[in-house]
């Protein structure tokens, strides 16, 4: 039997390295964006009821410096809202189609339960994608994302599923794959795409793959690391000898040195991709995935394993996104960065921003956003400010206002943008673990499930929900409504070049967004005081002095730019008083 699955491991190896040798990138394709008129309105797309399109161009071919002049018209903003015009395989000005999505982290677990037995499911998503997309772009009483990351829904005997003990199967907590695949549908009906956690590095103690391990003569001996004397990471197997556990003793590392277990993980990717149609993966923990001698973290076998693994799932559909968790520092993320996975989180610019935020003052902010537009191709990484490991961003801010600013320093950055389920509304939480993945707060009443829910809400359900914050024009969520529609109807916010702005004093924070066409001025107060004394300067830039300002978020008098002669300008007031937490988007077309 092993015999057998190790031939077949190592045809199928050859075969990806046949594949890899006879890919070279395509062409790539001029800009889709529609030819508009500058003046022309939104206008409602019909919304796509068959299956989507045929991906026709290859994302692979995308990974180059952006190219700011495209072939179109010039359009100030892009005229049909993205994610609404069917599936947008392809992204604006030629980047991958990541780069105009938003997307949004759910533990279902805790999203919506539709059955009242306190666990949320897929079923209940689906009954909850209207107040995350209703793929009508003529409402905006959605939240407007493209997007979503479903953490783990594979068979899992623990409450995260982060074990898995069967990779084919959807946790039966949740539901069946055909409710899965029912979710794709409406899912993608809405406009948006769907990736899911894949956990490569170990699997469940309780996976049948394990427990057949443990016995020394097995043929799945070798699928996990064995060793006689223990070390740190190492726990003790009934059956003698010692397993490979990073993290916990219930999650056996797999052994990645055995062909035959690269072989099973291609396998459900495959299965994944093919017959269950997500659209990519969210990888988690990938720096761990192959030890060499004493190193547990970002080996050069994980590396190289890794060129595999996307030259796989490319050669699946050339359309697949991938995007990783390697949470290290951004020279060291940047390494996994195209041809191994498409994308990673980028945790340092978390930081920097709730940082930033939280002491009302640019705490490394600008040097942190720069280490990251230079260290990646352009726009590829990820955005996020929290998410199921880390403190809610509330629980790390003084205030509602602080959360928002927090907010507006993410959506309005480049990159691809991750929201985690609840930050829009602030929902609060900090470790351990199950305090910050509590059920959603939908109503004064709670609202998940009509039973008992799993784990019980945050204190602050009965004053912070969605129901209340829908209504409450300032509220947290209508901030995150508004700038996610900003960004999706915003070429320049999704993939404009970034350029800072120097302020006086340092607690107004300031920069651009350009594309042809269009340019966009973010300036928040960070500070919880109105400033009536400050001055933008920006030495040269895309600015001419015919160029039209206009609010797209905040409001008052504003005025001219003076534009110096290579584009920028010198003491620039826009509106006076910034108010206190305040945020400012300004648009500028010709
Ligand atoms: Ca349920
Ligand atoms: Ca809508
Ligand atoms: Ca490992």
């Amino acid at each position: 039997m092993l015999k057998i699955v190790r031939c077949l491991s190592l045809l199928i190896c050859l075969c990806l390295m046949a594949a890899c040798q006879r890919s070279t990138p395509a062409a790539l394709p001029t800009a889709t964006l529609p030819a508009a008129s500058p003046t022309s309105e939104p206008s409602p797309t019909p919304r796509p009821t068959s299956a989507p399109p045929t991906p026709t161009l290859a994302p692979t071919a995308t990974l180059r410096p952006l190219n700011l002049t495209p072939a179109q018209p010039r359009a100030p903003q892009s005229v049909i809202p993205v994610g609404m015009d069917g599936r947008l395989v392809s992204g604006t000005a030629g980047n991958p189609w990541w780069n105009d999505t938003v997307f949004y982290e759910i533990f279902v677990r805790s999203f919506y339960d539709s059955d009242g037995d306190g666990i949320g499911d897929l079923n209940g998503l689906i009954e909850k994608l209207d107040y995350l997309n209703d793929g009508d772009p003529t409402t905006t009483t959605d939240l407007g994302i493209t997007g979503i990351w479903l953490m783990p829904i594979m068979k899992s005997p623990s409450y995260h599923g982060y074990d898995v003990t069967d990779y084919y199967t959807v946790n039966p907590e949740y539901g069946t794959n055909a409710d899965f695949k029912r979710l794709m549908e409406e899912a993608h009906k809405r406009g948006i795409y769907v990736i899911i956690d894949l956990v490569l590095n170990h699997t469940s103690a309780q996976h049948p793959w394990f427990i057949e391990a443990q016995d020394p003569n097995s043929e799945r001996r070798d699928w996990y690391l064995w060793n006689e004397t223990g070390g740190p990471g190492w726990h003790r197997s009934p059956n003698g000898g010692y397993y490979f556990g990073l993290f916990w003793d219930q999650m056996p590392d797999l052994n990645y040195n055995n062909p035959a277990v690269t072989a099973e993980m291609l396998n459900v990717t495959r299965f994944w991709l093919e017959e269950m149609g997500v659209d990519g993966f969210r990888l988690d923990a990938i720096k761990h995935l192959i030890e060499e001698g004493t190193q547990t973290e970002n080996t050069p076998a994980t590396l190289r394993w890794f060129e595999t693994f996307y030259d796989f799932y490319k050669s699946v559909n050339p359309h697949a996104f991938t995007v990783a968790e390697v949470w290290s520092p951004t020279q060291t993320v940047a390494k996994y960065t195209g041809r191994k996975v498409d994308i990673c989180f980028e945790f340092d610019l978390a930081e920097a921003i709730k940082d930033s935020a939280f002491r009302g003052r640019p705490a490394g902010l600008m040097l942190t956003q720069e280490t990251v537009i230079a260290a990646y191709p352009p726009g590829q990484y990820a955005t996020f400010l929290a998410n199921h490991d880390q403190s809610r961003t509330r629980s790390s801010m003084m205030n509602d206002e602080q959360a928002k600013i927090a907010a507006t320093l993410q959506l309005t950055f480049s990159g691809v943008p991750f929201i985690y389920y609840g930050e829009e509304i602030g929902m609060q939480g900090a470790k351990p673990d199950e305090n910050i993945r509590r059920p959603m707060q939908w109503t004064p009443e709670g609202g998940f499930s009509t039973g008992t829910p799993w784990r019980g809400y945050h204190e602050d359900y009965p004053t912070r929900n969605v129901a209340m914050q829908n209504t409450a024009p300032d509220s947290i969520l209508n901030h995150y409504r508004t700038l996610i529609a900003l960004r999706n109807h915003h070429a320049a916010l999704r993939v404009g070049e970034w350029k800072p702005v120097k302020t006086d004093p340092l607690t107004v924070y300031s920069y651009i967004r350009a594309v042809e066409g269009e340019v966009i001025l973010v300036v928040v107060n960070l500070s919880g005081k109105p400033i009536e004394d400050y001055t933008l300067e920006l030495a040269e830039g895309p600015f001419t002095a015919q160029m039209q300002p206009a609010f797209l978020m905040g409001d008052g008098v504003l005025s001219m730019p003076p534009v110096n002669a290579r584009g920028g300008f010198d003491a620039y007031r826009p509106v006076t008083p910034l108010l206190p937490y305040g945020s400012l988007v300004i648009q500028f077309t010709p």
